[in-house]
């Protein structure tokens, strides 16, 4: 059962005699804590919304004007080139997946799209996106002999003639300082050829991962500004409340949404769709 269907299955079993729903807004904050909306976005919503006689239409109404604001769809700026965009998240969040998606949606609508294999721990990793450079059928730009990623950045953008770069990045623990210069040092690389490079920086947030996220936008964030993020794995039981909590303490657009593990599964961020479950 999705996330949404379950809190609205828990704030519907306060149905009342006379039909109508009193939650009451202690126990409504409970079930937005438990939903992970934290326990400040919880609190604000549960007193503001608690009382009404239809919680349901009310929650729906709340978080529409909290996510409306941050729907944006993903723009290449034709006169930058190549595009940059940047892809960073901790481990496992979808950043290799979410490259091959986007390398497929900007080839749909008519870039050259070139991806940069900047994740050098592991072998295995440029394996993988070799793999999705084949399959979405873009060039890749890696390094045939150990290197750091930012100068396999630096040689991608040396030789580029794509309309759109983007880069790979490995998984990175927010809070390990080591890593985080790291990557610090791949976007001041990436600034020395254009300073207004990269043009977008996607942070790939997992939507199973709860209140974690919002540690990771502050800590990415703290590296280098970031556009906007990416939601990977809504398709799974995703914790909805901590997107809602992300767009509510930080003004970072989200520019698509993951819904699978194909290089098709991917849809720009809709608040209907997103909501559905609350309201069928
Ligand atoms: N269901 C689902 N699975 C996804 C989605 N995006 C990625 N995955 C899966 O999540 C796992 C990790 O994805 P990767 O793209 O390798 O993640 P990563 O952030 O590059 O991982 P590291 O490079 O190891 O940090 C893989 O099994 C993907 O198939 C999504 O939107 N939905
Ligand atoms: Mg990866």
């Amino acid at each position: 059962m999705s996330f949404f269907k379950k809190l609205k299955s828990a704030i519907s079993g306060f149905v009342s005699r006379d039909k109508t729903v009193h939650v009451g807004d202690r126990d409504l904050e409970d079930l937005l804590i438990e939903a992970d909306f934290g326990y400040t976005l919880s609190s604000k919503i549960a007193s503001e919304i608690g009382r009404s006689d239809d919680v349901i239409t009310a929650l729906k109404e709340k978080l529409e004007s909290i996510l409306a604001p941050l729907m944006k769809e993903l723009e290449v700026d034709s006169s930058k080139k190549p595009y940059v965009i940047v892809l960073s998240g901790v481990n496992g969040s979808g950043k290799t997946t979410t490259v091959a998606k986007l390398a497929f949606a900007l080839k749909a609508r008519g870039y050259s799209v070139s991806i940069a294999a900047c994740d050098t721990f592991r072998a295995a990793a440029v394996d993988q996106l070799s793999v999705w450079a084949t399959k979405v059928g873009c060039e890749i730009f890696k390094a045939e002999t150990p290197k750091d990623p930012a100068s396999v950045a630096f040689d991608a953008l040396r030789s580029i003639k794509s309309d759109v770069l983007i880069i790979d990045t490995a998984g990175r623990l927010h809070n390990n300082p080591d890593l985080m210069n790291e990557l610090a040092k791949l976007y001041r690389v990436i600034a020395k050829f254009d300073a207004a490079a990269p043009h977008m920086n996607l942070l790939v947030l997992d939507a199973t991962t709860g209140q974690n996220v919002i540690e990771q936008v502050k800590e990415f964030g703290r590296i280098h500004p970031i556009s906007g993020v990416i939601i990977s794995k809504i398709d799974g039981g995703a914790k909805g409340g901590a997107i809602v909590r992300v767009a509510s303490e930080f003004n970072i657009p989200v520019l698509g949404v993951g819904t699978g593990e194909h290089e098709g599964d991917f849809e720009a961020f809709s608040v209907d769709k997103f909501l559905l479950d609350l309201v069928e």
